[in-house]
């Protein structure tokens, strides 16, 4: 009962046609080792920065000719496009591009739903900005960037400087005595085209928006500051401890962390490390209760605000500081309501938050993928807990070991820029990757990986589920063995029967272990009304969600959490169904547009009464 040969076979057909494309020109990623970055600086809202937000200079190069020409065969000055020359300055010179004359795109923000012609364009895509600066002494610079979907290549002043890959976290390269004084010129190189190898590989069922997705900032810092930190709260015999560590880049001596309102200060010893005893108000969702935290080294500041919370599970049940509870939550892809693409400002993730709230929800899935980090902290101070994961989705390229450290890199961004929300209580790694050896020993590797980099927290994965016959339904899944939850999707009623088939499913596991369902749902056109036993209409979907939480109320042993598949309707290039889905997954309990589908009224009413 999977969906895994569907599939196979499209990815079959994807595989192809990459390796036919891949006959006639080589991948930029063949000639780059990925990824030379520094180190990532967390909490970068709380630093001094300039925004390079705005209107950036674009040229679209499909054929990688500003590429090809700069990395093989470095011609003569201005024959690659990290080098920024006007076609004016010289009449006689033989120039082929010109940012000045080119045309723009804001940044933050995804191109295809910017300009018409570049809707489906996959490929490579060179941006330019103008800025003017000037360096103060003694300071160190970095240039961060939000997210770049998916390969970026950044040159300052006509030189590289740096590249990245993954395209929704973040990275920053230092650029102190690389900025002018006065006019400086910015070239990012970005390539979205889809690679089998690549996390996520060459199909999923979202749109692959290209671009610099998220804000650039140039951050200022001192010369020793503090990198990073980790301030967490554990349960010890003689009442609760806060801990944690101060990383900072130079000399880290000395470094403090104060809680005012606790009124605690305590210094960190020589390695970073602190730790002193506390009672906290803890977060929750009723009281999403955030202190704040004041890192000091002799030469830096860092303000946060951080909540403190149990997380744990006992048996078959899932306890937040303690207590059991319930996940009311929902799927969300980060995309805007509206016509627009990617999410681009705070305000845009309070709509789809106040969405989520509005139906009850205490917690989301931030599918799937790492969402901007405004997402994470507003749901943070909104009370809704957290499901992160990576874009390791259906079938990657399991035995490659690029591919692995390119998840690994993924996962261990995501977690060093969240460690510190309080709302964030599960990493996931995966998404419904059909079982082999392979796949296995390279999700254990990255459930470990999970576990190193953060003790907190619950690790899990979406799972895919095995049917038994007669109506019997289970996951039969090696993860199990290492995950924190038995997480998965299914889809009775959709891609399974029809929506009478969930009054007979029932699902037990072997494993003593909370089970969290991380997908159901069913695809409709908002306003389109029919009878019920027809698909796209909203009473087809809407019987389907009031027999499918049936089901999950009465047939499901160990229920902890649900999130539906999805908030909102979502772009995706495999939905073509004309007059229906047009290039929309419509699975949204609300629509694109924002208009509520009466399965949400379902969801809402079976919340209201857990
Ligand atoms: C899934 C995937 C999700 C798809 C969804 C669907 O299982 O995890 O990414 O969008 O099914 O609508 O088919």
């Amino acid at each position: 009962m999977t969906r895994t040969s569907s599939h196979l076979l499209l990815l079959a057909c994807a595989i192809c046609a990459i390796a036919c494309t891949d006959k006639k020109v080589k991948t930029a990623s063949g000639n780059v080792p990925f990824n030379d970055v520094s180190p990532l600086i967390t909490n970068i809202g709380a630093r001094t920065s300039y925004s390079l937000d705005g209107a950036w200079k674009y040229i679209a190069d499909p054929q990688r000719i500003g590429y090809y020409n700069y990395r093989n065969k470095p011609l003569a000055p201005g024959s690659n496009y990290f080098a920024d020359r006007s076609s004016t300055a010289d009449p006689t010179a033989l120039v082929e591009y010109d940012f000045d004359l080119a045309d723009s795109l804001a940044v933050p923000g995804d191109w295809n739903t910017q300009k018409e012609k570049l809707y489906f364009y996959e490929g490579m895509l060179w941006y330019r900005k103008k800025f003017n600066f000037e360096p103060a002494e003694g300071k160190r610079y970095f240039l961060y960037f939000g997210a770049v979907n998916y390969e970026a290549v950044v040159g300052l002043n006509g030189k590289e400087i740096g590249h990245h890959t993954g395209g929704f976290t973040p990275f920053d390269i230092e650029v102190t005595g690389k900025l002018r004084s006065g006019s400086n010129s910015l070239v990012v190189m970005v390539q979205n085209d889809r690679r089998k190898e690549a996390v996520p590989t060459d199909i999923t069922d979202w749109w692959n928006y290209g671009g610099i997705t998220r804000s650039v900032k140039l951050v200022e810092v001192p010369e020793n500051f503090i990198l990073d930190y980790s301030v967490q709260i554990r349960r010890g015999d003689g009442g609760n401890e806060i801990y944690g560590w101060v990383k900072t880049d130079g000399n880290a001596e000395g470094a403090t962390v104060s809680i005012p309102e606790l009124g605690k200060s305590v210094k960190a010893d020589a390695a970073g490390g602190f730790s002193f005893a506390a009672e906290p108000e803890l977060w929750c969702p009723e009281n999403p209760k955030l202190y704040d935290v004041i890192i000091e080294t002799a030469s830096d500041k860092v303000a946060d605000r951080i909540g403190f919370r149990f997380v744990e599970t006992k048996g078959k049940k899932l306890l937040l500081n303690g207590k059991e509870i319930f996940c009311k939550g929902v799927s969300i892809q980060e995309e805007q309501i509206g016509m627009g693409g990617r999410v681009t400002s705070r305000e845009q993730c309070r709509a789809l938050l106040d969405e989520a709230a509005a139906m009850g929800c205490n917690f989301v899935r931030l599918a799937h993928y790492p969402h901007n980090e405004d997402m994470v902290r507003l749901a943070e101070e909104m009370g809704i807990m957290v499901w992160s994961e990576i874009p390791v989705y259906w079938t990657i390229d399991w035995n490659n070991q690029g591919t692995f450290d390119n998840a690994a890199t993924q996962l261990t961004e995501n977690i060093t820029r969240d460690r510190n929300r309080a709302n964030i209580i599960i990493w996931s790694v995966a998404n419904e990757t059909p079982i082999s050896e392979e796949r296995n020993s390279f999700l254990f590797k990255l459930i470990d990986r999970a576990h190193e980099l953060d003790g907190t927290r619950l690790v899990s994965a979406a799972m895919e589920v095995k049917d038994l016959g007669g109506g019997h339904v289970t996951v039969d899944d090696p993860l199990i063995a290492k995950t924190d939850l038995i997480s998965f999707n299914e889809y009775m009623g959709w891609y399974w029967g029809s929506s009478r088939i969930c009054d007979t499913t029932y699902f037990t596991f072997e494993a003593e272990q909370p089970v969290f369902i991380s997908e159901f749902g069913a695809g409709a056109v908002a306003g389109r009304h029919g009878d019920v036993s027809a698909r796209w209409t909203e009473e087809y979907m809407e019987d389907l969600y009031v027999r499918n939480t049936g089901m999950l109320e009465n047939r499901v042993d160990g229920l902890v959490g649900t999130t539906p598949w999805i908030l909102k309707d979502f772009r995706s290039t495999r939905r073509h169904l004309t007059g229906t889905q047009d290039d929309y997954n419509r699975k949204g309990l609300i629509s694109n547009m924002g208009v509520r589908k009466s399965a949400f009224y379902v969801m809402k009413d079976w919340y209201s009464k857990k």
